[in-house]
């Protein structure tokens, strides 16, 4: 754990908000002032992408929030402090820490990582929570977790999350590794409103469409704001989903997509992978598969997402 000692010694001064939160002062202004703030999530840096494409792609994203007017804010644990708005130097050092040595982070990781002082990669799950702890309200990631593929009681922590934290986070779907039928029934459960942003199809991660309509579409920030304020107005405590399609020319044509992913799955269950090292595994080997046209699409619809949420984020912060 040497390096990732190194990051608190070089993250900018953070401003404790208790003895566990740590928030960037860049980020603790902008939330003050009512500045647009969109939260960036870590385990995509440690499981989901390999060095060194997490992280310029980490990077990539910031440099999206910011570039369109907000102030980028990723999330992560370091020797059991939990830091929002980690420093560049921090993202790097975190993407260069050997696969399978930082924790992955969910609700049930949380009490883990701080008590033992270890350092952690915030999911989809873990980000909502720390995100609405520090008040931020919009937070840009690649895909949700869902319901697995041939394995109905693998349900990711993120739908549950959604259920329960008032964030509002901007994907590109569900990753099409999972079965995205059954992930739309748990959100339904959950009560998760799933918005399409300029679509009325749930996109399918690598690709722009699934075949499932949505209820509601949305085509510009302001609108998602308005949803968004909505949420809070009503004191309602769930999540939302707005879901983007990778960009046209990023896409991965379906056929390719699907045959890599069930692939990819029928290893997995051949190696007998399961429990939070399955959605890690899947996405390198359907990268494997695809001669890295996966990956291509999976960097291409983060930096994506991270410019929607950041507007929407300015829509939020112009209106309220
Ligand atoms: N989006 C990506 N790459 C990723 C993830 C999302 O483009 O690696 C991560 C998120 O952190 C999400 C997690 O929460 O995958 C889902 O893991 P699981 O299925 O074990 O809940
Ligand atoms: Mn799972």
């Amino acid at each position: 754990m040497g390096k990732l000692g190194d990051i608190l010694a070089r993250q900018d001064e953070t401003i404790t908000m208790n003895s566990h939160l740590h928030i960037a002062p860049r980020v603790q202004a902008a939330l003050q002032n009512n500045q647009a703030v969109v939260a960036l999530e870590s385990t995509l840096i440690t499981h989901g992408l390999p060095y060194p494409t997490n992280v310029e792609t980490a990077l990539a994203m910031e440099r999206a929030v910011e570039e369109t007017g907000a102030v980028p804010a990723t999330i992560a644990i370091i020797n059991g402090k939990i830091i929002v708005g980690l420093s560049h130097e921090g993202i790097d050092d975190l993407g260069q820490e050997p696969p399978g040595s930082v924790r992955k982070v969910s609700r049930r990781d949380l009490p883990i990582a701080v008590g033992l002082g270890e350092s952690g990669a915030t999911t989809v799950a873990g980000t909502m929570i720390v995100a609405h702890w520090a008040g931020i309200r919009v937070f840009a990631t690649g895909g949700i977790g869902g319901v697995h593929r041939g394995a109905p009681f693998d349900v990711s922590a993120d739908l549950y999350e959604l259920g329960r934290t008032p964030v509002a986070v901007v994907c590109a779907g569900a990753k099409s590794i999972l079965d995205l039928p059954l992930t739309m029934e748990v959100l339904e459960t959950q009560g998760v409103p799933v918005i399409g942003y300029g679509t009325n199809e749930l996109p399918a991660f690598y690709t722009r469409t699934s075949g499932i309509a949505l209820d509601a579409c949305v085509d510009t920030p302001k609108r998602a704001a308005d949803v968004i304020r909505a949420l809070f107005a009503l004191n309602l405590q769930q999540g939302i989903v707005f879901t983007v399609p990778v960009p046209e020319a990023d896409a991965m044509p379906a056929e390719a997509a699907e045959r890599a992913i069930n692939q990819a799955t029928a290893e997995a269950e051949a190696q007998g992978i399961h429990g939070k090292a399955v959605t890690p595994f899947l996405l390198a080997r359907v990268a494997e598969i695809t001669g890295g046209e996966s990956r291509r699409a999976n960097t291409a619809l983060l930096i994506n997402n991270a410019r929607v949420a950041a507007q929407i984020a300015l829509a939020l912060s112009e209106t309220t």
